[in-house]
């Protein structure tokens, strides 16, 4: 198959663009990146290749495709991978309920937490989020790690993969600012929340530890201005 022409929609400080970006990179696939800025109204043209207004969106040899989960899965099938199994085979569907299962939960489950956390009014309010947080992992997320499900498989990432799954590339980017803005400087989350993921959800953190270390997921980020960024960007939304 000829290599496609991919344009890839984006900003770095997005985390749903950024799930496009470990996608691409775990494939392998070369593309044009265009740099939208949110800070300012959509121009026109861009409002013609997403009438959303959106990031991501990419375009695939011409074909416009936005929402970054879809935007995932259309690259994981187009290009099969160690990423995501074929759907018609008995195992491969099976991984394919399993890693759309975990993220849902983490989606559903542990993330509204986040960015409960992030919005925090005062100190108060930010433990109360930590603590759903965790509560949340450990109710939802720890179990689906537990080695019992993974079929004998021993690799780091879901189901014992030895490489990233989608399940990774749908995650990774909200991983990094889970456990990477907690510092003191940027006060948006409990600077506990690292430590009280080791106690009580171990399995967890040590895959997201993984997770957040493989270049693929950590190429496009910078701690220091998402941190500051979502920190002005929440200021103003409070005001
Ligand atoms: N459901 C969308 C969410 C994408 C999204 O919210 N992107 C934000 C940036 S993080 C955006 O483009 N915001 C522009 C705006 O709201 O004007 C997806 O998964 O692609």
């Amino acid at each position: 198959m000829a290599a496609p022409k991919i344009i890839l929609y984006t900003n770095h400080l997005c985390p749903w663009a950024h799930r496009a970006h470990i996608a691409l990179k775990e494939l392998g696939l070369e593309y044009e990146e265009v740099i939208i800025d949110l800070t300012k109204p959509r121009e026109p043209w861009y409002l013609e290749v997403n009438p959303r207004g959106l990031v991501p969106s990419i375009s695939y040899n011409g074909t416009i495709i936005t929402e970054s989960a879809i935007v995932s899965q259309f690259l994981a099938d187009a290009h099969p991978s160690h990423l995501l199994s074929a759907s018609n085979t008995g195992a491969g569907a099976l991984q394919r309920a399993r890693i759309a299962f975990f993220v849902d939960a983490f989606f559903t489950k542990v993330i509204p937490h986040l960015f409960a956390s992030l919005r925090a009014a005062s100190d108060a309010d930010r433990e109360t989020a930590t603590e759903a947080l965790i509560a949340g992992v450990e109710t939802e997320i720890e179990p689906l790690l537990a080695p019992a499900q993974d079929g004998g498989a021993t690799g780091p990432f879901f189901g014992g993969s030895e490489k990233l799954t989608l399940a990774e590339v749908l995650t990774g980017s909200f991983l990094l600012r889970l456990l990477l803005l907690h510092k003191p400087e940027y006060g948006l989350l409990s600077a506990k929340l690292p430590e009280l993921l080791e106690q009580r959800t171990p399995r967890f953190k040590r895959w997201a530890d993984t997770t957040v270390q493989q270049e693929s997921v950590n190429f496009i980020w910078d701690a220091e201005n998402v941190g500051r960024k979502t920190k002005e960007r929440l200021a103003a939304a409070a005001k």
